[in-house]
């Protein structure tokens, strides 16, 4: 909408010449002057330099490009991008060889995460899988005000019910995730992402990257695992895997990024053509294929699977991937079931904490933090219905 047409589809203030002097009927949210519930020192001094003196068309344009400087100095923060406005995700300071972790003790790492974060749900989705939730703890961190990572107990509305989420550092006892890197020998000055693997013994980081972490749970740690039989990553299906990491990442998992933190309108043009031609891609290919492999899941289902559950309940919406809801997409849906029906893939999937961690934390692109109803379709309930996909196997699945 262009400043002149906002500032016409605003009420004028009401002065004494009004046609009408009788008091109206104003419903409340209809009302003319509408009044935050506690008004804050800030609001009125607000109100007092800007909303009594200026006109309104004036008003819109101070506060538009006001406004619009502080949107991009924050994005600048929040999102990085390149000089024509798309997005580019920085790069993970820890990455690790998998090696070195054949002989680790049960216990002596620990994965902190934060149940928005489909990076971090990836690595608790295969430390589930895997039965490796004895071998290695978690701490599970909730997004603070600012967007950064700390450590308190909080209760996620799901539903008309509450549900309290414990959320102590367990191995360090730390406040926020940003001391627990800080605990490193030398110090961290870089971003203080989720997941994050910890060694407890040597005191350090070990990884802070979710691919790496989550292939290192699937076949480094086979000696402390419950389930050491599954491999989602066959040696096979490896370059299938590749193959298809190499257009989910871009287009889909970081493509919803691509979309909801672009900053001009080209960058998010080309972002969200990529990802609804990625989708429509894999909702033909998922037609004659149980998975993106074929008969067994692998880590590219994990990869996929974390973004597609939360595209419905925020990607289409706050990040406006708006083109097509993903209940639009048969076989996306249907698979999408399947994996969650999977057991265990339910109990680590939180919607109330993934809603209010994007609408609550992601200030720049949703300020009043209203957190939306959530959508119909996306309930425990409606997942777990029927998704009619065994019969496209022609091997037994790897997992029930
Ligand atoms: N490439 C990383 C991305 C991790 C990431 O960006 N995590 C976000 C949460 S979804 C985070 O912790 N952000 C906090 C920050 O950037 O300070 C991975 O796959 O592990």
């Amino acid at each position: 909408m262009s400043c002149t047409t906002l500032s016409s589809a605003l009420p004028r203030r009401i002065t004494t010449t009004a046609p009408n002097p009788k008091p109206r009927h104003v419903s409340p949210r209809m009302s003319l002057n509408p009044q935050p519930p506690n008004p804050t020192p800030l609001t009125t001094i607000t109100k007092l330099l800007w909303g009594q003196s200026l006109p309104p068309h004036l008003l819109i344009a101070a506060v538009r490009t006001t406004w619009s400087a502080a949107w991009h100095l924050m994005m600048s923060q929040l999102a990085p991008s390149d000089p024509t406005g798309r997005y580019s995700r920085p790069a993970s300071q820890f990455r690790s060889p998998q090696s070195q972790f054949s002989r680790q003790k049960p216990g002596s790492l620990h994965l902190y995460v934060g149940l928005p974060c489909p990076w971090a749900h990836r690595t608790l989705l295969v430390r589930a899988l895997k039965g490796l939730e004895d071998a290695i703890p978690v701490s599970i961190a909730s997004p603070g005000s600012d967007g950064s990572w700390e450590f308190r107990d909080s209760d996620i509305p799901v539903g008309d019910r509450v549900i309290p989420i414990p959320g102590l550092d367990n191995a360090n006892g730390c406040k926020t995730l940003r001391e627990v890197y800080n605990l490193r020998r030398g110090g961290y000055h870089g971003r203080s992402t989720v997941p994050m693997l910890w060694d407890v013994e040597k005191e350090d980081v070990v990884c802070n990257e979710s691919y790496d972490i989550i292939e290192l749970f699937n076949s480094g740690l086979n000696r402390l695992a419950n389930n050491p039989g599954l491999d989602l990553s066959p040696p096979q299906l490896r370059k299938r895997i590749e193959d298809w990491n190499s257009v989910i990442y871009p287009n889909v998992n970081n493509g919803v990024y691509r979309c909801g933190f672009a900053q001009s309108q080209e960058a998010y043009d080309s972002a969200v053509d990529e990802l609804f031609s990625t989708l429509d891609m894999l909702d033909d290919h998922l037609d004659g294929s149980r998975y993106l492999c074929g008969d067994v899941l692998t880590l590219a289902d994990i990869c996929l699977f974390t973004t597609l559950i939360r595209f419905d309940l925020v990607y289409n919406v706050l990040f406006k991937c708006t083109k097509r809801k993903l209940m639009e997409y048969p076989n996306l849906h249907a698979y999408m079931r399947n994996i969650y029906q999977i057991p265990k893939v339910a109990e680590t999937c939180n919607f109330g904490a993934i809603m209010d961690g994007y609408y609550k934390t992601l200030f720049p692109l949703n300020p009043s933090s209203i957190r939306p109803a959530m959508p119909s379709g996306c309930e425990h309930e409606f997942l777990s219905q029927p998704h009619n996909r065994a019969s496209l196997s022609m091997l037994e699945a790897n997992v029930s």
